[in-house]
């Protein structure tokens, strides 16, 4: 039988080496529904090496490397052994397809965007001894197989399985990889076919599912709907959306009785110019302690994605952030420094004013300086990020934000498990790895 290794690649740290951990706690859809739009004529392999080794002497005779972000460069590492000894390699994933042009010369064919219209075609190509540069098939309809779950059960993986019902956004935020690939399209699943997914995520005995959507709310009647669905299931969730859910009281009450714990915002910035510099300006800062709070009240937890170094950043504002997350006791805050990923509009802005500091894509891992920011040199700004998180993740503000806490002990097993996540990504911190590959 034919067979068929996917790879989910993980980022090299600062000494370039790969980042590993013990246990994945968020696995991504990508691979496992690569492996169940593989013809059943072919075996398949999983491996995730943020958890596992790269069997370089495997018996497949295909690999296929998914990359997020930085982590192309170890991809494009993986590509180039695996071709040495006389593999065919294909690479796909986010950060390939938006650099198509160059991924093109380490690997043997590369797939941009969605693998669903195209997948059986690059395997039936290969096997034919015809198989293309590059691949792309755009998607009108979202409809997708059950993930092959059944290939990482076995590995050492958290207790969320990952589920999606959309793809896309409808907004056009200036930095964001999603705009890149997806313009303002936003692809939502049949309600039926999300369902199915999160059965059989319950049924392989997990009792918490991650909702991978970019913003669960852009559609506000499908959310209703798919609530109104997950409700009778019994399961935990979590997901991302606009802040302005905590607009929304109805609505708010509805996903938290469907079993919402966590959703996780891409507040970006506490400066109304920076979120008008990256096209954020329909959000509005000084709304968001009081959606935060609007939230927090309906039991969903606060998650955020903040990142430092747009236009209307200055040092001082970089600092008053630390002070907005532990006021509003956000329990996960996660930063980046705003960076120009290649193939996104910030960057082509940025190249165009000649601020593209540094253009190895190795450093474009949201915790270095790769462009020079308007108020600060890029060495102020990467030493500026790393003092935000060295002060939101002291003792003091980790304390404050998940036990000093009005609601602590009706819902203590949550915050002290959030205590427990804060201090490990103290940890991390401390080694200057950003606290993401979890
Ligand atoms: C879950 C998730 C994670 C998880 C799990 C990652 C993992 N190891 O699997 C965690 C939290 C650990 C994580 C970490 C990171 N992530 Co992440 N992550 C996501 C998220 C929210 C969902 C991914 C997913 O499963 N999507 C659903 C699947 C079905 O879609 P898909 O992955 O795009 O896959 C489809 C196609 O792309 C294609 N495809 C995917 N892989 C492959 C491979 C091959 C060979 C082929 C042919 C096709 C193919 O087929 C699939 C079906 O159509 C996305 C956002 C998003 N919208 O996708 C960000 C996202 C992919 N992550 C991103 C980034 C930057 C990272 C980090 C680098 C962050 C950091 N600075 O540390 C790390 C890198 C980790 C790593 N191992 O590489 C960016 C990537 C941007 C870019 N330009 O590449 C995204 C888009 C978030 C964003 N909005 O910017 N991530
Ligand atoms: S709202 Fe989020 S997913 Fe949508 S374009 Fe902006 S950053 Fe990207």
């Amino acid at each position: 039988m034919k067979k068929l290794l996917l790879i989910q690649s993980t980022p090299y740290d600062s000494c370039r080496i790969p980042i590993k951990k013990k246990k994945l706690y968020f696995v991504g859809l990508g691979i496992p529904l690569l492996a169940a739009l593989t013809p059943r004529d072919w075996d398949v392999e999983i491996i995730l090496e943020t958890i596992e080794d790269i069997p370089f002497d495997t018996d497949a005779e295909l690999i296929a490397i998914g990359s997020m972000g930085h982590a192309i460069i170890r991809s494009i590492d993986i590509a180039t052994e695996f071709r040495k000894r006389g593999k065919t390699v294909i690479l796909g994933g986010y950060m390939a397809s938006l650099m198509a042009e160059e991924a093109t010369q380490y690997c043997d064919s590369v797939v941009i965007g969605d693998a669903e219209n195209v997948w059986e075609k690059v395997l039936r190509d290969y096997e034919a001894g015809d198989l293309k540069a590059v691949y792309r098939e755009e998607l009108e309809v979202l409809t997708t197989p059950m993930p092959r779950f059944d290939l990482i059960l076995d590995k050492n993986i958290g207790d969320f399985l990952p589920v999606q019902a959309g793809r896309g956004c409808p907004n056009s935020c200036s930095f964001c990889s999603v705009y890149c690939l997806y313009k303002n399209k936003y692809l939502k699943r049949e309600i039926a076919e999300v369902v199915r997914d999160i059965e059989q995520v319950k049924r392989l005995g997990f009792k918490k599912f991650l909702l991978l959507d970019d913003n669960i709310i852009a559609d506000r009647g499908y959310l209703i709907k798919l609530c109104q669905e997950i409700m009778r299931l019994n399961m935990q969730w979590a997901s991302q959306c606009s802040i302005k859910i905590g607009e929304d009281k109805e609505l708010l009450q509805l996903v938290a009785e469907s079993g919402c714990i966590t959703l996780s915002f891409g507040l970006e910035s506490i400066s109304a110019e920076s979120l008008k510099e990256m096209d954020k300006a329909w959000a509005d800062p000084t709304k968001y302690a009081e959606l935060i709070k609007s939230i927090q009240e309906a039991g969903i937890d606060v998650s955020t994605e903040m990142v430092v170094g747009a236009d209307g950043d200055t040092i001082q504002s970089i600092k008053d952030t630390a002070t907005f997350i532990r006021e509003n006791k956000v329990v996960v805050p996660r930063f980046y420094i705003l960076t120009p990923i290649p193939g996104t509009k910030y960057y082509d802005i940025l190249k165009s004013q000649n601020r593209i500091y540094k253009e190895d894509i190795y450093s474009y891992n949201g915790s270095e300086a790769v462009h020079v920011p308007k108020n600060m040199s890029p060495e102020e700004l990467t030493q500026a990020y790393w003092e935000l998180y060295t002060e939101v993740f002291s003792l003091r503000s980790i304390v404050k934000r998940t036990i000093i806490r009005s609601d602590f002990f009706k819902k203590m097993d949550r915050y002290l498990f959030y205590f427990l996540i804060n201090l490990y990504y103290r940890y991390q911190i401390k080694q200057k790895i950003t606290p993401n590959i979890i």
